[in-house]
């Protein structure tokens, strides 16, 4: 029966969809490209699929099983998550009531994979042999092939729309240049420190440094700062090098910790590329954006440039001892 088919590769394209989409987050440098593209091709292998869907959906929903209203409310989860994701590209809306439209679309993605993986319980779609016949491989590269010219198409609209959407980083972020329009952006709950940068001291493997210390250096880097939230700025950074400060040669990783308990672990390899900001853009850093000093963590996403510092210190754990997204 050709619903089954239909309703595997539905099944396979959401939770692929799910993989890409969180991993679009751990993203920083162009060579993680090629997971935001799969993941837009991956939503179009859905859209590509929806018409088959709903027929068999009619079909389903008129037999009226148990499981109905969950079904109903996958549909809705899945057209929510499609239709915010395309806000989210085209950059045409930012927010959604009082929530941005990514949190908008991490939300209801969660919700459609959770609901799918339900549903699949629910009404098993079993595998055959024959799922892997060569006219199985010939339709689904068929399906792909569609989803992939469909990507194609939209974005040569986006182009030619003049949209923001049309210039976004390899990350799907969309570009804001005036520094003053940067957003104060919180992982998830901390909230913006206002310290006095007269007495803030950031204790740098066991030496105490003010911020005038760490603004003498001069340092300076221009770097990216791009936010999982959907939106990136490259500013002048001016401060000073980690490498300045820790003793060559010791320990595997450095942790960078903010008064507020928020923290990211570096390889100590990169320490030649981290700079501790006192500056943006020739201007002190204002409180909101991590002032009076922040990390700047050039080819990181934004979740790696750790606000407010009070401490870095190094040890011989490995870089990846902790969890791959902020926790707190
Ligand atoms: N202490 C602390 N630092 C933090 C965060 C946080 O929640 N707490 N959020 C991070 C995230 S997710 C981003 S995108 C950047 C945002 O920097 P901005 O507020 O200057 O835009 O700060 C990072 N540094
Ligand atoms: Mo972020």
């Amino acid at each position: 029966m050709a619903g089954r088919r239909t309703n595997l590769a539905l099944l396979w394209a959401a939770v692929l969809a799910l993989v890409t989409g969180v991993s679009a987050f751990l993203v920083g440098t162009p060579a993680g490209r090629w997971v935001i593209v799969a993941h837009g091709v991956l939503s179009l292998v859905i859209v590509v699929l929806v018409p088959h869907k709903s027929a068999i959906a009619a079909r389903g929903i008129q037999r009226r099983r148990s499981g109905r209203l969950l079904s109903i409310g996958l549909g809705v989860a899945m057209v929510a998550t499609l239709a915010s994701g395309v806000a989210l590209v085209t950059g045409q809306l930012e927010d959604i009531g009082p929530f941005t439209t990514m949190q908008i679309h991490v939300a209801f993605g969660l919700l459609a994979v959770s609901l799918t993986l339900i549903h699949t319980l629910q009404r098993p779609v079993p595998h055959r042999a024959t799922d892997f016949s060569r006219r199985n491989f010939v339709l689904t590269g068929g399906v792909v092939a569609a989803a992939g010219g469909l990507w194609l198409v939209f974005e040569g609209v986006l182009d030619a729309s003049g949209w923001r959407g049309g210039h976004r980083r390899f990350t799907g972020s969309h570009e804001i240049s005036d520094p003053s329009d940067i957003p104060y952006t919180q992982w998830i709950n901390d909230s913006v420190q206002h310290l006095d940068p007269g007495t803030h001291r950031v204790e740098v493997a066991g030496t105490s440094l003010s911020i005038r210390d760490l603004a003498a250096t001069g340092d300076r880097v221009e770097a990216t700062l791009d936010c999982t939230g959907g939106w990136f700025t490259t500013q002048s950074w001016k401060g000073t090098r980690m490498d300045r400060l820790l003793e060559a040669g010791e320990g595997s990783s450095i942790v960078v910790r903010s008064v507020t308990g928020y923290w990211r672990r570096f390889p100590i390899e990169h320490a030649n590329r981290l700079l501790l900001a006192t500056e943006m853009a020739d201007q002190p850093l204002p409180d909101g954006n991590g002032g009076p000093v922040r990390l700047v963590a050039p080819g990181r996403r934004g979740y790696w440039w750790v606000k407010w510092v009070v401490s870095v210190q190094v040890d011989d754990r490995p870089p990846w001892w902790q969890p791959p997204l902020p926790i707190a």
